[in-house]
């Protein structure tokens, strides 16, 4: 054997290795339950996407494009199976997004033989990143996502950004559909599409900030009604979750994934974060609103639900758990799937009210 043969079989076996382990339930504190092994890392990415299998073009089986890190994915039950909307990151620091999917939701994930190809709008996205995915009333499934661009208002200043909302939709997962961006007076990360509509119209959770990583004057988890999902414009926006002084959610809060409705009302997951020494920490935390009126919380309790714990707390940003998936089975088991510091997926489990 050469060296191209010793090296193949070496990251073939790693990969299968990975993709085919079993996870195992962790002692939890009786509301979810944590797994030992993160679901998707980097290195669960297929070789095949990695490396060139040619002996005579790539004679010492080398790595020609890096993938840093698998983080924040979205989630949806497809056909069965358990899908997440990862977000990749390469080792060039830009994102994309790619679908590895699990039959049983907590082991066994496996990327799809393609990335995703997202087309863009009118000025194309220097970065997109942390699909939330809505399995919309209308009959589509949404993807809403951040776009972020240099804001050439300061030539100099290489960090200046703007972050919007990039919306597609899709009926297979695989060919997506883009819409123009959501237009708004404020920057906007984190903004999710309610799952039915609301007076008729499409609702968004949205996260109104004055600047890039400035949260600003802007209060917290906001609420919009959209008239034209084509042509979707934050007119009137409200909020229905705020930031508070010396709580998880000081300095920003944004809404995870789509909320789950059940019998008490629906159930959000969202990310707090204050400042701290070591910078920002990211924690989760819930809360719950009205059935009929989505925009009024009912419920929330002053703590988190997660924070770091272990090999969490480390990774490229430390102290960050954020999620922007789950899924809810028909029995009332969810699925809740998180990432760590920026670096690897996670899936913790719970159960809810039907
Ligand atoms: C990163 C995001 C991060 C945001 C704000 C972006 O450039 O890609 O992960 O949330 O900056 O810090
Ligand atoms: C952001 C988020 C995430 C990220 C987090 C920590 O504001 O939108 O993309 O996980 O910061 O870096």
């Amino acid at each position: 054997m050469d060296i191209f043969d010793i090296r193949k079989n070496q990251v073939m076996a790693e990969y299968e290795s990975l993709i085919t382990r079993k996870n195992i339930p962790l002692e939890g504190n009786g509301v979810y339950t944590r797994y030992a092994n993160p679901i998707v890392t980097a290195a669960m990415v297929p070789p095949f996407w990695k490396y060139d299998f040619n002996r005579k073009t790539n004679p010492y089986f080398m790595e020609r494009i890096g993938v840093n890190a698998t983080l924040n994915s979205g989630a949806i039950k497809w056909n069965g199976k358990y899908v997440l909307m990862v977000r990749m990151e390469g080792y060039d620091r830009k994102s994309f997004f790619a679908i590895a999917e699990s039959p049983n939701g907590i082991d066994n994930f496996v990327f799809r033989n393609h990335p995703i190809t997202m087309p863009e709008d009118k000025i194309p996205g220097t970065n997109i990143y942390d699909m939330r995915l809505t399995a919309h009333e209308d009959g589509y499934v949404y993807g809403l996502f951040c776009v972020e661009r240099h804001d050439d208002r300061f030539p100099g200043d290489l960090s200046a950004a703007t972050a919007s909302c990039g919306i597609a939709r899709t009926k297979d997962l695989e060919n997506w559909e883009r819409l123009p961006d959501l237009v708004s007076k404020s920057q906007q990360r984190n903004v999710v599409l309610h799952p039915e509509f609301v007076d008729g119209k499409y609702a968004l959770y949205t996260r109104p900030q004055d600047g890039f990583i400035d949260t600003g004057s802007g209060g917290g988890i906001g609420w919009a009604l959209i008239d034209d999902i084509t042509k979707a414009e934050v007119k009137e926006e409200i909020i229905v979750d705020p930031r508070y002084y010396h709580t998880i959610k000081e300095v920003k809060n944004g809404e995870g994934p789509a909320p789950i409705k059940t019998s008490k009302g629906w159930l959000h997951l969202a990310h707090g974060v204050r400042a701290c020494a070591s910078g920002l920490r990211y924690v989760l935390y819930m809360y719950m609103t009205s059935l009929e009126e989505p925009w009024k919380k009912i419920a929330s309790p002053g703590g988190y639900f997660m924070a770091p714990v272990g090999e969490e707390y480390t990774g490229d940003v430390m102290n960050v758990l954020f999620s922007n998936g789950w899924i809810a089975d028909e029995d009332g088991k969810v699925f809740i799937y998180y990432a760590s510091s920026d670096t690897r997926m996670h899936v913790a489990t719970s159960t809810i009210c039907l």
